[in-house]
């Protein structure tokens, strides 16, 4: 069949709930069931903007809110015309974080809406699957320390958790919960089940637009 395009699945969740992991050997074990898929993840930190992110992220430079959310947002912009080519020629995308992200973590700051926060973002690719790698404060806490950047705080991952909760509740989006405190086997046989589901659905379908 001709125009048989990938799917564009993403990865989401709270800190060490595995999200980079379990995106690299899904890629692995798609491609090894004879599909074509390819890993991403935002921040892209390679490229200016990413680097600019990056630096604020190691706390190296000081950025505006509004204005480190803007590039959060355009370092996905500027990867969308790559994006939509791997789809349409029929890669399956697996995306370690997007701009649910984007919108969880600055709307966790002062005087931000979601609203605001999520309209940069309309019209990205939209995702056929969001795989939300739930796992509690506890469990991840559990499974070792915080790092060195700027968001790595406890009181800070709640009120992302928080909003990531929020955002669950468009129904218009495939949202997937996922329990992470499963083995990496597990929860990685798991997500491969439905991603398969999703790249069969999909294939003749076109790629929708976020939040329009
Ligand atoms: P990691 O590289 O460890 O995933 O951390 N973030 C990410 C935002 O604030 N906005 C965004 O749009 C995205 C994609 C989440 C990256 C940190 O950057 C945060 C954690
Ligand atoms: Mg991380």
């Amino acid at each position: 069949m001709a125009g048989r395009r990938g799917a564009l699945i993403v990865l989401e969740g709270a800190d060490r709930a595995g999200k980079s992991t379990q995106a690299r050997r899904l890629v692995e074990r798609l491609r090894q069931r004879g599909h074509r898929a390819d890993g991403m993840r935002f921040p892209e930190r390679t490229t200016e903007i990413g680097k600019l992110i990056s630096s604020y992220l190691e706390k190296k430079s000081n950025i505006e809110d509004h204005t480190v959310h803007l590039l959060f947002s355009a370092n996905r912009w500027e990867q969308v015309p790559m994006m939509k080519e791997m789809l349409r020629s029929g890669v399956t995308l697996v995306v370690d974080r997007y701009a649910f992200s984007g919108v969880a973590f600055t709307s966790s700051k002062e005087n931000f809406s979601m609203k605001w926060c999520k309209q940069p973002d309309e019209g990205l690719p939209k995702p056929d699957l969001i795989l939300f790698l739930n796992l509690s404060p506890e469990a991840a806490a559990a499974r070792g320390g915080f790092g060195n950047e700027i968001y790595e705080t406890s009181d800070f991952q709640v009120k992302v958790q928080k909003r990531y909760q929020e955002l669950m509740e468009d129904k218009s989006l495939n949202w997937k919960l996922v329990d992470a405190s499963q083995t990496v086997d597990d929860v990685l046989k798991e997500i491969t089940g439905m991603s398969e589901g999703i790249i069969e659905d999909v294939k003749d379908q076109p790629i929708g637009k976020l939040w329009t």
